[in-house]
């Protein structure tokens, strides 16, 4: 029984570590329209702007896909990051950049491909 408890936790570790990983065969355009994607569903009012409050809701709608909690103190820290102008509010051009140097980080080749040896 223990061993089953065993696999099924690192089945859920690799679950949530798909979810963040590149995908192999992805190209630099599908990662800036997956971004793009992720942005419109960010901006549930539509304002082009992902306000703090729509971050909230985002990334405890992730967190709980992965079975996962989340809090306030992560969801500041995460927009500090990602709000580079300072307007207190995230642009999809500020996601996209996000996403981007994480694609540009696995393509270690930069070839605009994440091959199947640079997918974690
Ligand atoms: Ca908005
Ligand atoms: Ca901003």
């Amino acid at each position: 029984m223990k061993n089953v408890k065993i696999a099924v936790t690192v089945a859920a570790l690799l679950v949530s570590g798909q979810a963040l990983a590149q995908k192999a065969g992805q190209t630099r355009a599908e990662a800036q329209a997956a971004s793009a994607k992720k942005f419109r569903s960010l901006d549930t009012n539509g304002d082009g702007k992902g306000s703090p409050a729509e971050l909230l809701a985002f990334m405890t709608k992730s967190a709980e896909k992965r079975g996962e909690t989340m809090d306030q103190a992560k969801v500041d820290r995460r927009l500090k990051r990602l709000d580079t102008d300072g307007d207190g509010y995230v642009s999809a051009a500020e996601l996209a950049a996000e996403d981007l140097a994480k694609f540009d980080k696995a393509d270690a080749n930069h070839n605009g491909v994440i091959d199947a040896d640079e997918a974690p």
